[in-house]
């Protein structure tokens, strides 16, 4: 857990960059669990994957494992893990929910993604540059990344532009303007997924595995990936219910909210202001006498 000197900091880091490397927030034993998780999962769809990309109806390049949320508990456990869900929950708010997920691997080739990209480009209906993080994305690694094993790569406060903005040409790692992350085993890398960004090729000899967990407000729409098949285990967490997408009777889902951020609702900040200018702005009452 983070003082709150260090989570301001993290904040603020975030803001200005657009993404933030958290070097150690997997616990050790649960690291264990999760490498061991993730092997066990891989092995058991690699062969159906396999085919798949050999016959062109998956792609090559990298393998998904499918609904990653019931492989394994480890997987849950991830979604509102301790050192990194408070933080999650603040840039996003209190409305939280998981948008999808992914565990990857990315074989040795050329990068998947494209060139340095905003995820949220064609979406309608926001602010891009003003709208922050509405879209946070968490790159989990259970195993240590060297400098050619496909790490992520940004180009700090680019998360400001408007959607749409030209895309930089000819721009690759070794620029001033882009940051490379190389995360080691434990590591987690969040991002405004609007924050122009990539994965590097992959020319080290080895897979790179990562597990990926996007977050939005629970008004959003979420993928089937972001949901666990059985939702009646949760029913007394309120927590997960909502990240999972559980309505509350009588909730409406703009009202939906964990009650983490102990920040006054705006909407009460502006009650109260415009009470106080409705009371400058009208005559005193003079007490005339009866
Ligand atoms: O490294 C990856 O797996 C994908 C990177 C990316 O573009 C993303 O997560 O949006």
């Amino acid at each position: 857990m983070f003082s709150a000197a260090r989570v301001a900091e993290v904040r603020l880091q975030f803001e200005t960059q657009g993404f933030v490397h958290l070097k150690s927030v997997i616990p050790p034993d649960m690291l264990n669990r999760a490498k061991t998780a993730f092997d066990v999962a891989s092995d058991r769809h690699f062969e159906e994957w396999r085919r798949g990309a050999q016959a062109g109806t998956d792609e090559s390049r990298f393998f998904d494992i499918p609904d990653i949320l019931d492989q394994d508990d480890v997987f849950i456990d991830l979604v509102d893990l301790p050192t990194t869900f408070p933080l999650l929950a603040h840039l996003v708010g209190d409305d939280i929910q998981l948008n999808h997920t992914s565990a990857r691997l990315f074989y040795p080739g050329p990068t998947f993604t494209s060139p340095f990209h905003s995820d949220l480009d064609n979406v309608l209906g926001f602010s891009h540059a003003h709208t922050l993080n509405f879209l946070v994305k968490v790159h989990y690694f259970v195993e240590d990344l060297s400098a050619e094993r496909g790490c992520l790569a940004f180009i700090p406060g680019s998360h400001r532009y408007p959607g749409n903005y030209p895309k930089p040409k000819h721009l690759d790692e070794t620029s001033p303007a882009v940051v490379k992350i190389v995360p080691r085993a434990g590591d987690a890398v969040i991002f405004n997924t609007h924050v122009m960004h990539m994965a590097l090729d992959n020319k080290s000899e080895t897979v790179r595995k990562s597990i990926i967990y996007a977050y939005s407000h629970y008004w959003m729409k979420h993928y089937s990936s972001a949901v666990p098949s059985n939702l009646e285990r949760f029913s007394n967490n309120k927590q997960r219910k909502q990240l999972f997408g559980v309505d509350e009777p009588g909730v409406p889902h703009f009202d939906r909210r964990l009650g983490l951020n102990k920040e006054r609702p705006t909407f009460s900040t502006l009650l109260s202001a415009s009470k106080r200018l409705i009371k400058r702005a009208l005559p005193k009452r003079s007490h005339v006498p009866q």
